[in-house]
C-alpha cells in the first residue's frame, strides 16, 4: 500500500523527458499522440540537432541502436530512435530494413509504393507485416522494444491519412488501408503504438524501481 502510494505521487510530479532521435515529423507526430502525456517527447529540432542521422546497418535493431547512440553521445541526453521496416512475405522480408530507400536513395514514398506493388503483381499471397524496433538509451543503458502488427498488401493505394506505404497495407480485422484511417485509429494498434506501450510500460516500472 506504501509503495503504490509513492508511486502515485512521484508519477503526478514527474515526468520523464525523452528525445525522440528521427527525422521524420510523421514519426514525431504520431508518437506524442501515442504516448499522451506519460513522457515529455522532444524533436531533434528542440535541441538543435540539424544532423542526418546515420543508418548504416541491415537489421532494424542495430539501426535504431545507432541512430539512438548518435543523438546520446553527441548531445548527452536521455533518447529513444526507432526503424521501421515493411516485411513482405512473398517477397522474402523485402522491403524490410530497405523500406525507406527500396526505389532507390532519392525516391519518394509513392515511388516506394509503385515498386512494392509491380513485385506483387499477380500473387495472391500478399501476408505482410510492419515492424517497429525502438532503442532507448536511459541514462546510458540501451533498452530495445519490438512493435508489430500484421496485414496485407492491398492491390492499389487507398487513402491520404498517414505516411509511407499506409496506402498499400490493410490491417488485419480492418477492410480498409492505413491510410484510411484518422491518426487516432491507426495509433490505437500500430506497430509503432505497440513499440512505444512497451518502452512507457518499463518507464513506469523503471522510475517505481529506482525509487523504492
Ligand atoms: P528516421 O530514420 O529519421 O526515424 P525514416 O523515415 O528514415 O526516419 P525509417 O528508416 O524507419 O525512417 O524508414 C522506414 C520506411 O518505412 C520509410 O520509407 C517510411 O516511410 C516507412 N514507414 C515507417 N513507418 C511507417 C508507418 O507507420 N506507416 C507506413 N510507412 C512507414
Amino acid at each position: 500500500m506504501e509503495a503504490y502510494a509513492a508511486n502515485v505521487y512521484r508519477h503526478s510530479h514527474m515526468t520523464t523527458q525523452l528525445v525522440f532521435a528521427t527525422n521524420n515529423p510523421n514519426k514525431l507526430a504520431e508518437a506524442r499522440q501515442i504516448v499522451g502525456e506519460s513522457i515529455q517527447i522532444l524533436s531533434l529540432e528542440d535541441i538543435q540537432c540539424h544532423i542526418e542521422l546515420p543508418e548504416t546497418h541491415d537489421t532494424l535493431e542495430e539501426n535504431a541502436l545507432e541512430k539512438a547512440r548518435f543523438v546520446s553521445s553527441m548531445y548527452g541526453v536521455n533518447c529513444f530512435a526507432e526503424d521501421t521496416g515493411l516485411e513482405v512475405e512473398a517477397l522474402g522480408g523485402e522491403p524490410g530494413v530497405y523500406s525507406a530507400r527500396y526505389a532507390g536513395p532519392d525516391k519518394s514514398s509513392s515511388d516506394n509504393i509503385a515498386l512494392l506493388l509491380k513485385k506483387m503483381e499477380g500473387k495472391t499471397h500478399r501476408k505482410a507485416r510492419f515492424r517497429t524496433v525502438i532503442a532507448l538509451i536511459l541514462e546510458g543503458k540501451e533498452y530495445v522494444f519490438e512493435g508489430v502488427i500484421t496485414g496485407d498488401i492491398a492491390e492499389y493505394p487507398d487513402g491520404d491519412w498517414g505516411f509511407g506505404y499506409d496506402p498499400v497495407f490493410i490491417p488485419e480485422g480492418s477492410s480498409v488501408s492505413f491510410a484510411r484511417m484518422p491518426p487516432e485509429v491507426k495509433n490505437s494498434k500500430s506497430h509503432r503504438r505497440q513499440a512505444l506501450v512497451k518502452m512507457m510500460e518499463f518507464l513506469k516500472n523503471n522510475q517505481s524501481l529506482s525509487s523504492s
